[in-house]
């Protein structure tokens, strides 16, 4: 395998994913809208951002990741799941197919999430390519970065911020709780896995708190400028439901001209850290295209 090939990657995610699915001893009424919602056509931002870093030093670094990117991807999809129901963002339409609780229904939708969420957990406390301390540190960082004081409280901002004016500040806080923290958990689960120094660790971190900037900028811009078609989820799902985004506050040309002061940012981290470990991490440039708008 190339080091530097995310399509290899991520083969070895949807490996690693079904097996664990065909692991799961779940219910079939259950497994169907899990399944349905995990093998719908997600991007794997933040578990290929995970196995990348560790395949930068290593493919023996990055298997050992591998669980532990399958129980982010639980995390990630059961909060797309809950994200889409009527009492949150009440989206028909998630990658241009129908969200779980119009497939399914609202409740079975509810249990999913409820189930990937914690299912994840399991997975991890279960993965014998990992040591113990290791997996300790995962879990409580990954449940700090999930919980309510992490995505959940990102979430409950974002609820809080409809229909009211917020400060770019405020709303710079919501995406770094509701976006960032599953990059950041990415990239600092890589730093515990891979065994690298905290110098390290720490511009990984940076990394990843920079890419969620970026991400959740660049989804706002979608949002505004793409129909359906291609944010898959109806056309200015945020304009319907009053949100303030990056667009609304600054407008559309000072939004792109933040999201190319970030992108920079994120470069010059890219740098730093490839000269700091002497490992090539150019790869993470390939997530930065993720944000490439036209
Ligand atoms: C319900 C607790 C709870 C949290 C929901 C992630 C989230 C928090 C809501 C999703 C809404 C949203 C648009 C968030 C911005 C981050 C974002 C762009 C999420 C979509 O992630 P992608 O693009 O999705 O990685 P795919 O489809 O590729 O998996």
């Amino acid at each position: 395998m190339t080091k530097q090939d995310l399509n290899d990657l991520r083969n070895v995610f949807e490996t690693e994913l079904d097996k664990h699915i065909r692991l799961l001893q779940t219910p079939i009424e259950m497994l169907k809208p899990m399944i349905y919602s995990l093998k719908g056509g997600g991007k794997r931002l933040r578990p290929l951002l995970l196995l990348a870093i560790l395949n930068a030093e290593s493919e023996k670094h990055m298997k050992k990741g591998a669980t532990t990117a399958v129980a982010l991807e639980f995390i990630h999809t059961y909060s797309l799941i809950h994200d889409d129901l009527p009492a949150m963002d009440n989206d028909d339409l998630r990658r241009g197919q129908p969200t779980a609780h119009i497939k399914f229904d609202e409740a079975t939708a509810i249990l999913a999430g409820d189930a990937l969420l914690t299912d994840a957990f399991c997975l991890i406390s279960d993965d014998s390519k990992l040591k113990s301390k290791q997996k300790v540190k995962i879990i409580s960082l990954l449940s700090s970065a999930a919980g309510s004081h992490g995505m959940v409280a990102g979430q409950l901002g974002d609820m809080q911020a409809e229909n009211k004016e917020i400060t770019l500040e405020e709303l710079n806080q919501i995406h770094e709780f509701k976006t960032g923290k599953l990059f950041t958990f990415a990239t600092q689960a890589a730093a515990i896995i891979g065994e690298f120094t905290p110098e390290v660790e720490e511009l990984l971190v940076n990394f990843g708190e920079t890419f969620g900037v970026l991400y959740q900028i660049h989804n706002d811009l979608l949002d505004v400028i793409d129909d359906s078609s291609l944010s898959g989820k109806g056309h200015s799902s945020d304009e319907f439901n009053k949100k303030s985004t990056y667009p609304n506050l600054l407008g559309l040309e000072e939004s792109k001209e933040v999201l190319g002061q970030e992108r920079e940012k994120a470069e010059k981290i890219i740098e730093k850290i490839t000269k700091l470990s002497g490992t090539d991490y150019s790869i993470l440039n390939k997530f930065l295209s993720f944000t490439d708008i036209d």
